[in-house]
């Protein structure tokens, strides 16, 4: 089944922020953000701007009525900075204007007073500061120190990620409009409609009942508007507070990338030891996440590192210690993984050394490690796993060996060009790591013309969540598709959302939405029985639009009994709250079963180097994905796809570049490259891993929107191999992997 989307996408006819009409008396918002990373804010010159043409009026922190507070974890970011500016990027002020046009002139005219402070980039710099945005957190199981004196091997080094920008094809921004007794309706691009009506009580001092958040759906988000929407958000809504007028403001590509944080860079330090056999028995790793001026996101970011740090690998002696540290960068923040991918590269790293001094392939030690059934996880969750199946089965299918020697054979006659393979297993944790985001709930109305209404907390943002909820309540209901419409995301409708986040949005959602069909069709059920002459519902189904009794078709259809029902006055609609059971974390020891599933997978990747002018081509991604009983395999597999793209353009050519004074260089799509038609793999293979495990995914289907774009990490390891290929040489392992990095290693 197609994604109900693609429809109206192609027509143009979707509706995202920009196609909201405008009410009359709009104001267009526009900030002035500060032009230096870090320094005491003496003075704000607006006079030249309130003079400006078209220029309603401008804010600062001081005009604010309620808390100048957005951080969301930590209370450490202001909306508008006050005494001091943290970052190039961190808005000053805002101006309200008749026209967009008029409003981003009046914020040339403003002028800042800013004394210099330090400027720091480097997280381990931070750290050494001891600027830390909360104290370090630790995994450990077994005893590390005992475990390495007894490994044949030890190896020791340091990996350098970098971040990257979400690039989601419709900036951030968000539309206030006045409703009766100084409420607020604020249509928003994000992924968190709790989380924008949290930001705007605060800043505005209104109750939430006062503050309406509505979202149609989002270009792309992938995480950068989990909590990044928030403060466009509250400038509209501080903007109609004083102004009693509605508000907008939509970044422009350029504000959005120089202003808002992006994938956390890490810094980190590896120790790994292996007996004979090539058994990891022993990983002590170190992370130094760069989480930018404030907190934002960057705690859970970096517990979710920890909770990756080992990968698909069962390893029983592992410690590992993470730190956020501040910097003057804008804030990084949730992005597809959420420090997942940085967590699994580290150890990634430390396979790809070992194997290097060894002289082994690094698919040997990663075969051996696989995590099995039975095993322990760091954090104390016991595996479920599908790590080795998954192998096997594409192994089976795609026969990593041949393409091994494939590859050789064409470099033993390739001077130039070279090739290279990497394995790369992926096993990600499916659930909010805090525990009590996991939970949603559904608003289903059955009318009585039987055409089904549909609300949860999940957002649709590209990724097909409305297709697979409305898939849900058609199978319940027994109704074609079409008989149901999925609705804005809506706080009025559902209160107290978790973002659509975490890969989640469809189990929570989905298993929400299908305990309320379920409520209503037993009642419907109920009101059957007689009209068919069944005696008790046992036997009676909805599908194909007909009540069946014992899989024969009835002669009453699906419109006659909603009708029917509502006469008897029985009850239409269902508000249902699902809670994802048997999930809990104890941070005090850092153990528990965070996770309600993992998602395994393996896949090889295959590049071509080209060795004069340091290009490359990605070949081939081929996975064996576990995506339990997918209920939709035309979004799933595009799931994959899409993740395996942006993993690529993460670990190769995207660079996010910031100068030692903390200005953004690659601040354009001029500058910062993303994989285009001609960059991405030139073969994508998905083999469905089968498995017919239980789990508590909706419908067995697993989450699918994170765990692929790890896939991309293969790429790195795949281009390094091309380059010991062409030179015996040992890269350091600093992503992204450029086309001048190669190079550079080719040659120096
Ligand atoms: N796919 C598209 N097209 N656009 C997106 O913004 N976000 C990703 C992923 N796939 C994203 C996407 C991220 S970061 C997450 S967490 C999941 O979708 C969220 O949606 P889900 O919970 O419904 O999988
Ligand atoms: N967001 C969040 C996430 O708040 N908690 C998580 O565990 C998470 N995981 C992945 C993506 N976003
Ligand atoms: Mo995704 S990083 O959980 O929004």
């Amino acid at each position: 089944m197609k994604n109900i989307d693609s429809h109206s996408h192609v027509r143009g006819e979707s509706v995202y922020l920009d196609d909201i009409p405008l009410v009359e008396g709009t104001l267009f918002a526009c900030v002035f953000d500060s032009p230096i990373a870090h320094g005491k804010l003496i003075g704000v010159d607006t006079t030249e701007a309130e003079k400006s043409e078209g220029v309603h009026r401008v804010i600062l922190a001081t005009d604010l009525i309620g808390e100048n507070q957005i951080g969301g974890i930590v209370p450490d970011e202001p909306l508008l900075a006050e005494s001091e500016v943290h970052f190039q990027g961190m808005p000053i002020a805002v101006v309200l204007a008749e026209s967009e046009e008029l409003g981003r002139k009046a914020a040339k005219k403003i002028t800042a007073e800013i004394e210099p402070l330090p400027i720091v980039t480097d997280p381990r710099i931070a750290a050494a500061n001891g600027d830390l945005i909360v104290p370090p957190k630790k995994f450990m199981l077994g005893d590390l120190n005992t475990a390495f004196g007894t490994c044949e091997y030890v190896f020791e080094g340091r990996t350098e990620q970098n971040g990257q920008e979400h690039l989601y094809i419709e900036t951030q921004g968000a539309y206030s409009v006045p409703t009766e007794n100084s409420g607020l309706r604020v249509y928003s691009s994000t992924q968190g409609p709790t989380a924008v009506q949290r930001a705007v009580c605060r800043v505005t001092g209104l109750p939430m009942h006062q503050v309406e958040i509505d979202v149609q759906r989002l270009g792309g988000g992938f995480g950068g508007k989990e909590d990044q929407a928030n403060a466009w958000a509250a400038i509209c809504a501080v903007g109609t507070q004083l102004t009693k007028r509605p508000v907008k403001y939509a970044l422009h590509r350029m504000e959005d990338m120089r202003m808002t944080g992006k994938r956390h860079p890490y810094s980190s330090d590896y120790k790994i030891g292996l007996d004979k056999d090539l058994k990891i028995l022993a990983y002590e790793a170190t992370f130094y996440q760069n989480a930018g001026a404030s907190a934002d996101l960057s705690p859970p970011v970096l517990e979710r590192t920890l909770f990756h740090c080992s990968n698909s690998y069962f390893i029983p002696n592992v410690t590992a210690t993470a730190y956020s540290c501040r910097t003057n960068l804008p804030p990084n923040t949730a992005f597809r993984g959420f420090g997942g991918p940085q967590g699994m590269f580290v150890i990634e790293s430390a396979i790809a050394k070992a194997a290097e001094e060894l002289g082994v392939p690094a698919s040997e030690i990663q075969r051996r490690n696989l995590i099995d059934n039975g095993d322990e996880f760091p954090y104390g969750q016991i595996a479920e796993s599908d790590a080795i199946t998954s192998w096997e089965q594409g192994d089976a299918k795609f026969d990593f060996a041949a393409l091994q020697i494939e590859a050789d054979d064409f470099n033993a006659g390739s001077k130039y060009f070279k090739k290279g393979v990497a394995m790369i297993p992926v096993c990600f944790g499916i659930s909010f790591t805090k525990t009590p985001m996991n939970q949603a709930h559904s608003l289903v109305h059955v009318y009585t013309d039987g055409s089904v209404a549909v609300s949860t907390g999940a957002v649709e943002m590209g990724q097909g969540v409305n297709t697979k909820i409305a898939q849900v309540a058609a199978k319940v209901f027994g109704v074609p598709i079409e008989a149901v419409k999925v609705h804005t995301t809506n706080t009025l409708r559902i209160a107290n959302t978790s973002p659509t986040a975490a890969s989640a949005a469809a189990d929570l959602n989905g298993r929400a939405t299908q305990s309320a069909c379920e409520a209503i069709r037993n009642r419907l059920l109920d009101v059957a029985v007689p009209l068919i002459e069944a005696g008790t519902p046992e036997g009676v189904t909805l599908t194909d639009g007909y009540v069946h009794l014992h899989g024969v078709r009835t002669s009453l259809d699906w419109a006659t009994l909603i009708m029917t029902a509502h006469l008897e006055r029985v009850n239409l609609s269902e508000h249902a709250h699902y809670a994802t059971p048997g999930i809990n974390f104890d941070w005090t020891i850092a153990k528990g079963h965070p996770f309600a599933y993992h998602v395994y997978g393996t896949a090889v990747v295959g590049v071509t180097v080209d060795c004069l002018r340091g290009r490359y081509e990605v070949d081939y991604v081929k996975c064996c994905h576990d995506f339990g009983m997918s209920m939709n395999s035309a979004v799933d597999n595009g799931q994959i796809e899409g993740g395996i793209v942006q993993g690529i353009g993460w670990m190769t050519m995207e660079e996010v570049v910031y100068d030692a004074e903390g200005k953004l260089r690659s601040n354009a799509l001029s500058t910062y490259k993303v994989p285009d038609i001609h960059s991405i793999p030139k073969e994508i293979a998905i083999l469905p891993l089968e498995t017919d495990r239980e789990n508590l995914a909706v419908f067995n289907s697993k989450a699918v929107g994170e765990p692929p774009l790890m896939y991309g990490i293969g790429a790195y390891f795949a281009i390094r191999n091309a380059i010991k290929a062409f030179r015996n040489c040992s890269p350091e392992i600093d992503a992204p992997f450029t086309p001048e990095k190669v190079l550079m290693n080719l040659y120096s």
